[in-house]
């Protein structure tokens, strides 16, 4: 398919967050729907593919110390999913999950040959859907190991498409890189949401591959 017209330089691959709490597979604390086996496996074999092909290809990796902001239990009285302000901004409760040193916090794809991991979310004050900076400004290094491997396209999936792929997606399209979203590759948390953050990706200038 188009994927394969894609010239391997200068285009990144960036996984996103596919991690076992995120998995129905591996029964996650925040499973997404529709992340079986199969799925996994497909995700596996893409990415092992896109090595293969040449592709320099970035993991991020959602790495929350236990006492997380965004974690209902650390914010007495909310429930999971409710949507609370923090420091004037919408912060979704989420139920624990990608805690440091967690078997939940395992990338559940292995590829061999060389693949960078990102970490994110790592300030217990401030949450990090997307794998360039988090909500207060604090950049990672993604930028930086973007442009130190003269990427200028990036061919993007995982988790969740409305979350943290959209702001990984959003982000990538402000500092000027290409975007290209494999959303076969992508699953959800809710279908409404999903729907909105595929449109605004699109609006911002994405191209979406695989969407109807
Ligand atoms: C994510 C919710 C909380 C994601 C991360 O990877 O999309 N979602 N933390
Ligand atoms: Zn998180």
């Amino acid at each position: 398919m188009e994927r394969q017209s894609v010239s391997t330089e200068n285009t990144g691959v960036i996984v996103v967050d596919i991690q076992a709490d995120f998995t129905e597979l591996k029964s996650g604390s925040l499973a997404v729907p529709g992340t079986d086996a199969q799925y996994i496996d497909a995700v596996q074999r893409s990415t092992q593919q896109f090595l293969q092909q040449g592709f320099c290809v970035y993991f991020t990796q959602d790495w929350h110390p236990a006492d997380h902001m965004s974690f209902y239990t650390n914010n007495p009285g909310t429930e999971p999913l409710q949507v609370i302000e923090i420091g004037g901004r919408p912060q979704v409760m989420w139920p624990p999950h990608c805690v440091q040193g967690t078997p939940g916090a395992d990338i559940i794809v292995t590829v061999d040959a060389s693949a960078k991991t990102v970490r994110k979310g790592t300030n217990s004050r401030f949450d990090s859907y997307s794998g360039f900076a988090d909500d207060g400004g604090h950049k990672t290094e993604l930028d930086n190991l973007l442009r130190r491997d003269s990427m200028q396209k990036l061919i993007i999936y995982g988790l969740a498409t409305d979350y943290c792929v959209k702001a990984t997606v959003l982000d990538s399209l402000k500092s000027e890189y290409e975007v290209e979203v494999a959303l076969d590759l992508c699953r959800g948390v809710s279908p409404e949401t999903t729907e909105s953050a595929i449109r605004e990706m699109k609006a911002n200038g994405a191209t979406i591959l695989g969407d109807q």
